[in-house]
């Protein structure tokens, strides 16, 4: 611990307040996780890895800019990984999920902003975060407006790099996106000195697929009618994903998958075959976002999938292999993240056909949308949401809710009424 304390001291932490999150951040973790019954041995590694979030993790990041790589963080699913590990980054998601350092993001922000932004302008304020504090370079986007006006004022902080996000899905969006990954990907090469070839390319588009392919495959599983792993546990591999090293994740993933297929052959799994299954749709549940999942498993339900950017949402599509020269791998990326079915797009129907498809899929007895409180896309999006389940029959609970956890109490009493409705 001494070497850690250390290391934060180096990246400019505030000791004292970082100690104070690292132990509400065990303490809420292990009161949610550890009473979960009958969890696959495999989540031995994801639970080793949370423990360590802001420590070995760190410790290799300092570890990777000492051999001269450059760490790069992003906010947002639009932002190309497979073109940072080419440039010889490390790519680190950063979207916080707590309401710490709010106070202090205030003084920045109108107190009516969505808790995912006031938490990561919170937390550097804070001086919280040693994955902020790792980065060489931050890059936003231009999603939401709270977003892209927040990042002018984060800038002040630190170097950030906007990609234009278009807001609808026509060519010419397409061409404007295409012309942004060109532009980041100068960025990268100009702020890491290393060249992006097509064989360094298609090597990193290989690791990040296989990546997606892993939690593809994971939440394919989740179909069984005897789950076999729990959605929070889902959930908190999905946030992983965001952070570890990506092969020797995509290793872990696919050996838990090895598991989960044994149990769904022998009926093992973490609930009986009657219990009520729900998908969750809506907003990105950055760690340590646990709030709404521990709620409705605390019900005796079962989360059987994410329809969200730490979800489904951020692997369902892949890149396509085998292309033979860099522009045409440029291409094949744009295409591929061009797909991701973000409410900040306008019309977005992509997004409402994928809810039923998964709902279907699934088996889901109903789904429940999570939208952050002041999240405009998602909130108004969700009526739509509403209407196209209910010509296909599949009954929805609209939710809005913050980081606190003050309406605990009243989100019990809907979810528990929900279930109750749903129940097979
Ligand atoms: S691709 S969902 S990660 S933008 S919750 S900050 S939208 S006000 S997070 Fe997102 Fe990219 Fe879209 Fe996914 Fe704004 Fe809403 Fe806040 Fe949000």
């Amino acid at each position: 611990m001494q070497t850690y304390e250390e290391m934060w001291r180096n990246l400019g932490l505030n000791l004292d307040a970082h100690e104070g999150l690292l132990k509400a951040l065990s303490g809420f973790y292990s009161s949610i996780y550890a009473s979960q019954k009958n969890r696959p041995n495999a989540m031995k590694y994801f639970d080793f890895v949370i423990s360590e979030v802001h420590g070995l993790r760190i410790k290799e990041l300092q570890e990777a800019k000492a051999q001269g790589k450059k760490v790069i963080g992003t906010f947002c699913v639009f932002v190309p990984e497979e073109l940072i590990l080419a440039a010889d980054g490390v790519c680190i998601g950063l979207c916080a999920g707590a309401e710490a350092g709010f106070e202090l993001a205030e003084q920045y922000l109108p107190k009516n902003t969505c808790g995912l932004i006031k938490s990561f302008f919170g937390f550097k304020l804070a001086r919280l975060c040693p994955y902020a504090n790792s980065c060489d370079l931050v890059v936003g986007e231009t999603t939401c407006d709270g977003k892209k006006k927040a990042y002018e004022l984060f800038n002040e902080f630190q170097p950030v790099h906007v990609m234009e996000v278009p807001q609808t899905k026509s060519e010419n969006a397409k061409s404007l996106f295409h012309s942004e990954v060109m532009r980041f990907k100068e960025r990268l090469e100009a702020l890491t000195g290393t060249k992006i070839t097509a064989e360094r390319l298609q090597k990193t588009i290989q690791i990040v697929n296989n990546k997606r392919r892993a939690l593809n495959r994971l939440n394919e599983l989740r179909a069984a009618p005897i789950p076999p792993i729990s959605g929070l546990d889902s959930l908190l591999i999905n946030q992983i994903a965001f952070y570890d090293d990506p092969v020797r994740f995509t290793n872990a993933v696919n050996e838990l998958c090895d598991e989960l297929e044994e149990r769904i052959k022998n009926n093992v799994g973490v609930a009986r075959g009657d219990t009520v299954r729900i998908l969750m749709s809506g907003c990105p549940m950055a760690i340590p976002n646990w709030k709404i999942p521990a709620i409705v498993e605390g019900t005796e339900a079962v989360i059987v999938g994410e329809e969200s950017c730490v979800g489904v949402r951020n692997t369902r599509n892949t890149v396509a292999e085998g292309c033979k020269d860099v522009n045409e791998m440029l291409k094949a990326i744009t295409e591929r993240y061009f797909q991701i079915d973000c409410a900040t797009f306008t019309p977005n129907t992509e997004r409402l056909n994928h809810i039923v498809e998964m709902a279907e899929t699934l088996k889901a007895n109903g789904v429940i949308h999570y939208a952050i409180q002041f999240c405009q896309p998602y909130t108004i999006e969700s009526k739509r949401v509403e209407d196209m389940l209910a010509s296909k029959g599949i009954p929805l609970l609209r939710l809005e809710t913050d980081y606190s956890m003050q309406d605990v109490e009243a989100l019990k009493t809907r979810i528990e009424a929900f279930k109750e409705l749903i129940s097979p």
